[in-house]
């Protein structure tokens, strides 16, 4: 389904002067309005392809209609996401819930939506039909070299895929670990991990990227084979200058501060990608700034902070991707709202006065510094971020669109009540 541009600017129209009289007065306050819209025109959020189904739980799941059957429905609805929010440019596919038929009319698809392929995922957190060794064990760590190969080889499997669909990184996220103390050998299920992407990274393109992601604890209890940013940090470093770490935000124990992690791996040129979500308690794939905005804004903080002082382009530097899905809501909404979080929270983080912020820390003021961070999250940029949206001809208001467009109708129409998508 390919959006109108025509109907997004008749229903802007409609609320257009109100949006006026509240961009008027925001930007009148900020010196260098031009700039930051133009930075936020810029800035892309890739949509995890298996966020776009309704996600369950290991007690059920509860299917929305209209949820889209086929990679190329997948497309279409991220397709719907950026017309309406023109922030949502790329998709991030996982195999093999997502094999392409036909890389090529994949790609030709992706481009009439205005899509990049972003980070191409593997999976060896579950065994697939057919397969002939088990992950129960592990898979990259396995103690036996013949799992370890089958899983090295999905990775340049992936690698392939990924290449035909013009994506320039490997997302490795592995399940790997133990449940009970005493199951593994910590130091040869490092090296047996380490060898093992090792020989994934010897597959990439020159121009490739590898993100080695880390996750505290689940499935696995009691140890992870890549469960903290040290970790990863420590294969990235020893695999080369092609591998990062990447920070997904609920892959943290409780009360873990994600801005001073994401700063010194800035700072060690090591940070790769970004999986946003938020969470109450863990791993929790919530949306976006539902639970902790403030933290969130910290972080973009550090971000937009780390990626000044080294030159990087805050658009195409870093890969930025959503990884999230859930039981309750309808899963594009939920989406436009992590969308947006995202961006409000990075109109935050370019509004932030550095001089007065760097006078003050330098001044050991913490009260000042304190007042430059909290003035800025406590200012209303949403006006900013909507005529970001307007000037691309995206909708003022993208959940109103969906909502009143009766958009989640018109795919139920086209699709039928009982399609399910693969993924979580
Ligand atoms: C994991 C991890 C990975 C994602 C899978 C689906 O918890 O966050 O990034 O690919 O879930
Ligand atoms: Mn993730
Ligand atoms: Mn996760």
């Amino acid at each position: 389904m390919l959006l109108d541009k025509q109907l997004i600017a008749d229903s802007n129209s409609k609320v257009i002067a109100e949006h006026q009289r509240k961009y008027n007065f925001t930007a009148a306050g900020i010196d260098n309005v031009e700039a930051i819209i133009k930075k936020l025109m810029d800035f892309q959020v890739a949509i995890p392809s298996w966020a776009l189904g309704t996600g369950g739980t290991r007690f059920g799941r509860f299917p929305g209609a209209g949820e889209p059957g086929s990679l190329e429905e997948k497309i279409e609805d991220v397709g719907l996401l950026h017309a309406l929010n023109n922030s949502s440019g790329a998709i991030s596919l996982h195999i093999p819930w997502d094999i392409p038929t036909d890389a090529n009319a994949i790609k030709a698809l992706a481009a009439q939506h205005g899509l990049l392929f972003d980070a191409v995922n593997s999976n060896t957190f579950q065994n697939q039909p057919g397969q002939k060794e088990s992950y129960k064990f592990g898979s990259l760590q396995h103690v036996d070299k013949a799992v370890r190969k089958q899983a090295i080889d999905h990775n340049i499997e992936v690698i392939k895929h990924g290449v035909d669909l013009g994506s320039k990184s490997l997302t490795v996220w592995i399940a790997d670990g133990s449940c009970f103390p005493g199951q593994l050998n910590f130091r040869k299920s490092f090296e047996n991990t380490l060898e093992s992407l090792h020989e994934i990274y010897a597959a990439l393109p020159a121009d490739w990227k590898v993100f080695v992601e880390y996750k505290a604890y689940e499935p696995n209890f009691y140890s992870m084979a890549v469960g903290d940013w040290g970790q990863s940090l420590l294969y990235a470093n020893k695999l080369g200058e092609k591998a990062y770490t990447l920070v997904d935000l609920g892959h943290h124990l409780p009360n873990a501060n994600i801005e001073q992690i994401v700063s010194l791996l800035l700072m060690e040129g090591k940070l790769g990608g970004f999986h946003f979500n938020d969470s109450k308690y863990g791993d929790d794939d919530l949306t976006v700034g539902s639970m902790k905005p403030y933290q969130l804004f910290l972080i973009f903080n550090e971000l937009v902070e780390g990626m000044d002082a080294k030159g990087m382009n805050h658009a195409t530097d870093l890969g930025w991707m959503i990884d999230a899905s859930h039981n309750v809501k309808d899963p594009l909404e939920d989406l436009l709202q992590s969308v947006e979080a995202i961006m409000i929270a990075y109109t935050h983080a370019l509004l932030v006065d550095r001089k007065k912020l760097n006078e003050a820390q330098l001044n050991n003021d913490v009260v000042a510094a304190q007042e430059v961070l909290q003035n800025t999250f406590r200012t209303d940029v949403r006006s900013i971020v909507a005529e970001a949206r307007l000037r691309a001809g995206a909708a003022l208001d993208p959940i109103s669109f969906f909502r009143n467009g009766k958009i989640r109708a018109q795919l139920i129409k086209d699709r039928g009540t009982n399609t399910v998508a693969t993924g979580l």
